[in-house]
C-alpha cells in the first residue's frame, strides 16, 4: 500500500458514509414487518387508513399506526387513541388520555393538529376549558372567546362532577374559571402549530371535549368524551391500481423512497400490481435473502474498517 497515512481518515469517512447510507435507507424501502393488516384491535382498516408504515396512503400513515392492537393517532402535541372510524361519513373519534371527563379530571396537555394533515377538527365538538386562570386571554372582556349562552350548560355539567377534585376544585364550584371555547376560531389556534388548544397559552389546567351527549344533556356521566375529526374524503376514492389490488386479496400500501403504490399480499410479499399469482407462492423468502446479504455486507464493511 503506497497510500500516504494522512489520507486514511478520509477513507474511513467515505467507508462510514457508504456503510450508513444503505443501512439508513432500508427501513424506508422495506417495512420492518412487511405485512399490512386490515384490522387493528376491533377497528376495521380500509384505505386510506393502514396499520403501519408502508400500508394505506402515505399521507395517513404519517399520523395513523397500529401498535399492539391499538390504533394511534399522532400529532405534534401527542399520541391519541383512535376509538372509532366511520368510513361513510369520513369521521374518526380520538381520545386523549390526559383529557378530563366527568369521572376523571387531571391536568391536560395541549391538543393541536398540523395544518397540512388530512384531518380537521369537526365544528360540532364542544371544547370546555376548565380550571382557567382569571387572567387567561379567553376572558378578555373585549372579545367574546367563550360561549356565554347555552354552552355554559357544559361548564355547569362538568363542574357538578365529582371528578373536578382532580383539578383542585370542589364539586359545584362557581363556573367563572370555565370557558366553552372554539379551537378553530379563537386565540391559541393560529399559533403556527395548526388548529387546536394551546393550554399554557390559554392558562387553563385542563380541557374536555364532548362530541355527543349520549341522549342525555342533563347527565354529564353519559356524555361522549372525545374529539371527532373529519378526514379528507378525497383520499377515499381509490385509484384503479388500489381497487385491482384489493380485488386480488391485497392491501393497498406504498414503498420505496417516493412512496409509490405497492400492493401488500397476505404473506407479506408486495407487488407493484396485484396479488394474483404471488400471494401464496413466494412467501417472504426473498426478503430474508436481502436482509442476509445486507448483514453480510455490513459485517464485511465493519471488518474492513476495524482492520484498516
Ligand atoms: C408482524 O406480523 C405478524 C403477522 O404476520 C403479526 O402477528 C405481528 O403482530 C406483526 N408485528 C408488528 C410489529 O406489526
Ligand atoms: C383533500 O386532499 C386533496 C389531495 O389529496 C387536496 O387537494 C384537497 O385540497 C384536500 N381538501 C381539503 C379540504 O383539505
Ligand atoms: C411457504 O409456503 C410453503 C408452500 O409453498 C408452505 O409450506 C410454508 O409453510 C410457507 N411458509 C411460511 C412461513 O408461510
Ligand atoms: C415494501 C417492499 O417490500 N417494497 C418492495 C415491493 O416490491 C417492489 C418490487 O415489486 C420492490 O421494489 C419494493 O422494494
Amino acid at each position: 500500500m503506497l497510500l500516504h497515512t494522512r489520507s486514511w481518515p478520509l477513507i474511513h469517512i467515505s467507508l462510514l458514509l457508504f456503510l450508513i447510507r444503505p443501512l439508513h435507507a432500508i427501513p424506508s424501502i422495506i417495512p420492518l414487518n412487511g405485512t399490512c393488516h386490515d384490522t387493528c384491535g376491533t377497528i376495521p382498516l380500509k384505505y386510506p387508513f393502514g396499520s403501519g408504515f408502508g400500508c394505506g396512503h402515505p399521507d395517513f400513515a404519517r399520523y395513523i399506526k397500529c401498535t399492539y392492537g391499538t390504533l394511534q393517532f399522532s400529532t405534534g402535541s401527542g399520541i391519541y387513541t383512535v376509538s372509532s372510524i366511520d368510513y361513510s361519513s369520513g369521521i374518526i373519534v380520538i381520545s386523549d388520555p390526559l383529557m378530563s371527563t366527568c369521572s376523571s379530571m387531571q391536568n391536560s396537555g395541549s391538543f393541536t393538529i398540523d395544518r397540512t394533515s388530512p384531518f380537521t377538527i369537526m365544528p360540532d365538538n364542544i371544547f370546555v376549558l376548565v380550571g382557567c386562570s382569571r387572567t387567561s386571554p379567553v376572558f378578555d372582556r373585549n372579545a367574546d372567546f367563550c360561549d356565554t349562552g347555552s354552552g355554559l350548560n357544559a361548564c355547569r355539567g362538568l363542574y357538578s362532577c365529582k371528578g373536578v377534585i382532580g383539578i383542585g376544585l370542589e364539586p359545584n364550584a362557581p363556573i367563572s374559571t370555565c370557558c366553552v371555547y372554539d379551537p378553530i376560531m379563537s386565540v391559541g389556534s393560529g399559533s403556527g402549530l395548526g388548529s387546536g388548544l394551546d393550554l399554557p397559552k390559554l392558562q387553563c389546567s385542563s380541557y374536555s371535549s364532548i362530541y355527543g351527549f349520549g341522549g342525555d344533556e342533563g347527565d354529564p356521566m353519559k356524555w361522549q368524551y372525545g374529539i371527532s375529526l373529519q378526514f379528507n374524503d378525497s383520499y377515499s376514492y381509490q385509484s384503479n391500481a388500489c381497487r385491482n389490488c384489493e380485488d386480488s386479496g391485497g392491501i393497498c400500501g406504498f414503498s420505496g423512497l417516493h412512496a409509490s403504490f405497492a400492493c401488500n399480499c397476505r404473506n407479506g410479499v408486495n407487488s407493484s400490481i396485484n396479488c394474483y399469482g404471488r400471494g401464496y407462492a413466494r412467501n417472504g423468502t426473498w426478503k430474508d435473502k436481502i436482509q442476509t446479504t445486507l448483514s453480510i455486507a455490513g459485517f464485511l464493511l465493519s471488518w474492513m474498517i476495524a482492520f484498516s
